[in-house]
């Protein structure tokens, strides 16, 4: 498997199959198929849509995790480039996959993309391709499931499935999957790094690849090799999101054998003091944790979906969000990138434990997880923060240690970004070792219930007390409340409208006194699915200031006024 090569783009030397649409699909209760053959075809499939989630799409499956089969075929045109990979956007959990009966490999993790190299295995004509998916929650893959509520395993509500997370754990290949072909020896991996000098900037590209000259272009400025640098510097902010269109070209024996387009943006992030500064000016930033969530496509959201929530999120004024609580469509990062939203990148790593069972393995996972997102993620001015994990149980012991490593690893393969958890931990021992302090918080819901003036004074004293201890950036990176749609109450009453936008209304105000407090995201953009649980009606969290099916609650008018004006 490959991870960190390019995105599939179509151009001169690089062409993009995509093979979106109706795939044969099984499911395997009995996880019978590998011994039945099912790798070679699968017998008495059903028609299923790629990208999209299985549970919605086939009647009777919404708790089925797994195993299922996929199957597709494809054809390669004539005119086709010299090396052929496959790259699923998605496979949620444990993917294995096969082309023309033969076992290319497998990946492990959601919410990231691998490929893999069909060279060998191709053949003229039809191909088929078949992928075993494996959604079963266990507790030594990340994020972790299967386990009985337990202190221990971080997590004291039961939900069936088993979660150890507050979100439905939809399956499947939820994102495209794609055919590519690109040059023998062409441009493998690409790594850009900007740093403003001046009135200008410097653009480094640290570039794998198979030939003999590179040549940098940014509009007018031509370099050779892997180092650009701009008199005149048009910076990349929230106000004025310019992209650069980045030209990689590669050559061999003089002449151009492989081109890759990449959009950048010219900014820093640093972390001075308790301030988080872009291009040197302090950060506030105002939004949302956000799930990738739709009835029906499950967390395979339709690209209509995805702009529409970054409409939603801009319409609100919000200049950030959380990609909660695994990375998000690739396409997300390019509205934002775009738009000059500000992006807290996530990994898939939510409810780590550190107990036995499968503590060491999840930890690798963990590690690789977050390699992969770096990689994917890495070349976009949107990302300003990596975050490692949401809500590990940092105060068992152990939990410093090993969350720790992936703090460090994080700025060793990033360290032109600051790195952070989401912690739900009082006193929380592991958040001296984070750049930017990052906190959940639910004074006013599960603390505090009902009692909106406490929680907005429990809230300014819990403030207050980490910045004396750790005098860093705080971002607030959850809050609120749930309202069933529709609720109402004079005087506000918990799960109404009024109560969820009054709570946010004071929890913000509260934020916005302290400078040092960067930001704070409300939990959370949409209404989304959750497993069973009697804390969950009709099985869905209602934190969303829209309603899952994206209408503004009261909350949401509340945020215009406050965001807008
Ligand atoms: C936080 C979790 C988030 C949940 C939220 C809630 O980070 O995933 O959905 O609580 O309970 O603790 O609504």
């Amino acid at each position: 498997m490959h991870v960190g090569v390019l995105r599939p783009q179509t151009n001169t030397f690089r062409t993009v199959l995509d093979l979106s649409g109706l795939w044969e699909f099984r499911l395997d209760p009995d996880d019978a198929g590998a011994a039945e053959g099912w790798a070679d075809g699968i017998p008495d499939g059903r028609l299923i849509a790629v990208p999209g989630s299985w549970n919605e799409q086939i009647a009777g499956a919404r708790d089925a995790l797994g195993p299922a089969w996929y199957e597709t075929s494809f054809e390669l045109p004539r005119a086709w480039p010299a090396r052929t990979f496959v790259r699923f956007g998605s496979a949620d959990y444990l993917a294995e996959v096969f082309l023309n009966g033969e076992r290319l490999g497998e990946h492990e993790g959601g919410q990231l993309p691998f490929t893999f190299d069909l060279g060998p295995n191709l053949r003229p004509g039809l191909n088929r391709l078949v992928v075993r998916v494996d959604r079963r929650l266990f507790p030594d893959r990340v994020p972790p499931g299967g386990l009985p509520p337990s202190p221990e395993y971080g997590y004291e509500r039961e939900f069936n499935p088993r979660t150890s997370f507050d979100f439905f754990p939809y399956a499947g290949l939820q994102r495209a999957v794609q055919i590519y072909g690109v040059p023998e020896g062409g441009l493998d991996r690409i790594a850009v790094a900007t740093a403003l000098a001046g009135r200008g900037a410097v653009v480094s590209a640290s570039v794998e690849h198979g030939g003999d000259a590179l040549r940098l272009r940014l509009g007018d400025v031509v370099s050779d090799g892997e180092e650009l640098r701009l008199a005149e510097a048009r910076l990349w902010s929230p106000a004025d999101p310019h992209l650069e269109p980045l030209v990689v070209e590669l050559e061999r024996g003089g002449e151009i054998v492989d081109r890759y387009l990449l959009p950048i943006g010219l900014r820093s992030v640093e972390v001075e003091g308790d301030r988080l500064l872009l291009n040197g000016q302090p950060l506030r930033l105002r939004g949302f944790g956000r799930h990738e969530d739709f009835p029906v496509s499950g967390r395979g959201v339709p690209n209509a979906v995805t702009v529409s929530d970054l409409e939603l999120l801009r319409w609100t004024g919000a200049n950030s969000f959380r990609t909660a609580h695994y990375p998000h469509a690739e396409e997300a990062l390019d509205l934002a990138d775009r738009y000059g939203l500000l992006v807290i990148a996530e990994t898939p790593a939510v409810g780590l434990f550190f107990y036995e069972p499968g503590l060491e393995r999840r930890q690798e996972i963990a590690l690789c997880l977050l390699e992969e997102l770096i990689e994917r993620d890495r070349n976009r001015p949107s990302v300003i923060a990596w975050s490692v994990a949401n809500e590990p149980a940092s105060a068992q012991p152990g939990a410093g240690q090993a969350l720790r490593e992936l703090l460090e690893r994080a700025r060793t393969l990033d360290p032109s970004r600051p790195a952070t958890f989401a912690s739900i931990t009082p006193d929380d021992p592991v958040l001296e070792h984070c750049d930017v302090v990052a906190l959940n918080r639910y004074f006013g819901w599960y603390e505090l219930p009902g009692r909106i003036e406490e929680a907005a004074s429990r809230l300014a004293a819990d403030l207050d007390a980490i910045h004396e201890r750790h005098h860093k950036p705080i971002l607030l990176t959850e809050m609120g409340a749930d309202a069933i749609p529709g609720t109402h109450a004079d005087p506000a009453e918990m799960w109404s409208e009024e109560y969820q936008a009054a709570l946010l209304d004071e929890l913000l105000r509260v934020a916005e006194e302290r400078p040092f407090v960067c930001g704070a995201h409300v939990w959370t953009l949409c209404d989304f699915k959750t497993a069973q649980a009697e804390h969950r009606p009709a099985g869905l969290n209602f934190k969303g200031v829209f309603t899952r099916d994206r209408h503004p609650k009261l909350a949401a008018w509340h945020l215009r006024e406050r965001w807008k004006s």
